[in-house]
């Protein structure tokens, strides 16, 4: 332990030379992306880096937890690409005091995490596991004595089996157990954690969980996906009912996964293709929460399923938007595609693109946040994930060289201080991800941390990337959390 935080302290003591350390390995010449310059963001600015439970926690089984979907679907032969899953992950759960130690060195002044569902409600409905909630209890109280705000987000994928058996999305009687669920949470911790955020990426778990089947729970197809969305949407609204009537003195948001989507060429079906993508996978989530209907294209999809007063849930006041933004995607008309006819198509001839082959735009991130302010009106945004998947070397001189990870967010760093100057509410960012962790269908493979993780020692190495983060946290002052 004393080894790994002298080994951290001396890589940010020569970190904190003035020259930032962009420096390309010389067989990978480091093109920069657009927008150049040095990242300018205002003094009350909050930093930050996110993490989620089953990606870190490990310990599945301690302190009464039970199964969640992602249990059950790691452990399915031929799920995940290098057949690891999240039992250990990083090991977080009995490593917390370090990973915590571990941020305020780095200079973190937020930090989001996610609270299981199956720690805190191991049947996903009734008994509250006190064991469970102990657990955030003290992760809470080690941030707050390092002076690091924590932002909780209450669902990020990980339900409970039980409540998959019991119809898991596809039940609308979730709506009420997610509710149940995040009054508990809140119940034990919300003396301490002020912004809540309810959901972490609903179009994702319903594209992939329901409707591609490649993450958990792996089911397939359109009726499954519409219908596991619409009770995500409306759990977000029962949720943040629920949250409030608890306590008057948090800040309740949610989170969204946002991107520009482009056709990926000018034939009318390819056109068309990506405006229903872009429904599918942005204002599904945005149209109900901020204007109280779905997109116009899918209005009949949904109508089955909406029951008096949902709309009017759903439509809740929220007073933050977290935003997780990756790049943008290209879309082609595919009559086979189970999404609206829709899937990924070319992408323009020379676009940059991480190891997971995700076109990389900060502008993208400006045109998001642009969106909001013109579409959905302007409201307070806090960029929740932002991030990139590369191959990283070993360490050298305890600190792994990712100059391309390191360009990355520079360049959305700067894209982030564009749009405030274009007058977007854009108030923090959270980095993802503190650490390599279990990237779902990829396993360990994977990685997007600041901060190397050793999966078989669990040992902890900083990268280029988050000692450049730490620099910019470190001399851009204090900022404050929703
Ligand atoms: O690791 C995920 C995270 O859980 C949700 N947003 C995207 C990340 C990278 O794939």
């Amino acid at each position: 332990m004393l080894r790994r935080r002298d080994l951290l302290l001396s890589a940010l003591a020569a970190a904190s030379l003035p020259a930032l350390p962009v420096t390309a390995r010389a067989q990978t010449p480091l093109t920069p992306l657009p927008p150049a310059g040095t990242p300018r963001l205002p003094p009350d600015f909050l930093w930050g880096a996110s993490t989620s439970a089953y990606q870190i926690e490990g310990a599945v089984a301690e302190g009464g937890r039970k199964p969640s979907i992602w249990d059950v679907f790691s452990h399915t032969p031929g799920r995940i690409a290098d057949g690891t899953n999240g039992d250990v992950a990083c090991d977080h759960y009995n490593r917390y005091a370090d990973d915590v130690a571990l941020m305020g060195d780095l200079g973190l002044q937020a930090y989001r995490f996610s609270i299981a569902w199956p720690r805190v409600m191991p049947d996903g409905t009734g008994a509250v596991n006190a064991a469970g909630l102990d657990f955030y209890d003290r992760l809470v109280d080690a941030l707050l004595a390092r002076g690091i705000q924590p932002m909780a987000c209450l669902y990020h994928w990980d339900l409970p089996q039980a409540l998959q058996e019991r119809g898991g999305w596809h039940n609308r009687d979730i709506a009420d157990w997610f509710a149940d669920y995040a009054r508990a949470s809140v119940r034990r911790l919300g003396d301490r954690v002020k912004p809540w955020a309810m959901l972490n990426e609903p179009s994702v778990h319903a594209i992939f969980g329901h409707g591609f089947g490649n993450h958990a729970p792996g089911l397939t197809g359109w009726d499954s996906y519409v219908k596991a969305q619409h009770h995500l949407n409306l759990a977000q609204g029962t949720g943040i009912a629920a949250v409030r009537a608890e306590r008057s003195d948090l800040k309740l948001g949610t989170v969204l996964s946002l991107q520009p989507i482009f056709p990926s060429s000018q034939d009318a079906a390819d056109i068309t293709a990506a405006a229903r993508f872009d429904a599918c996978w942005n204002t599904i989530n945005l149209d109900p929460l901020f204007h109280g209907r779905y997109p116009a294209l899918f209005a009949d999809d949904f109508a089955p399923l909406i029951k008096s007063g949902d709309m009017e849930t759903i439509h809740a006041p929220v007073d933050f938007l977290g935003v997780n933004y990756y790049g943008p995607s290209y879309i082609k008309h595919d009559p086979a595609a189970f999404l609206a006819q829709a899937s990924w198509g070319a992408v323009p001839a020379d676009t940059p693109h991480t190891l997971l082959g995700w076109p990389i735009s900060a502008q993208g991130m400006v045109d998001v946040l642009t969106r909001l302010r013109d579409d959905y009106g302007n409201p307070p945004v806090f960029i929740t994930e932002n991030g990139a998947c590369y191959e990283d070397p070993a360490p050298v001189d305890g600190v792994v060289q990712d100059p391309e990870r390191t360009e990355y967010f520079r360049a959305h760093l700067v894209a982030a201080g564009e749009a405030i100057a274009q007058g977007c509410a854009l108030k923090g960012y959270y980095a993802w991800s503190l650490l390599d962790n279990f990237e779902w269908a990829e396993g360990e493979r994977r990685r997007f941390g600041m901060v190397r993780v050793d999966f078989a020692t669990q040992q902890r190495t900083p990268k280029q990337s988050g000692l450049y983060l730490s620099q910019l946290m470190k001399a851009h002052g204090s900022g404050k959390a929703p």
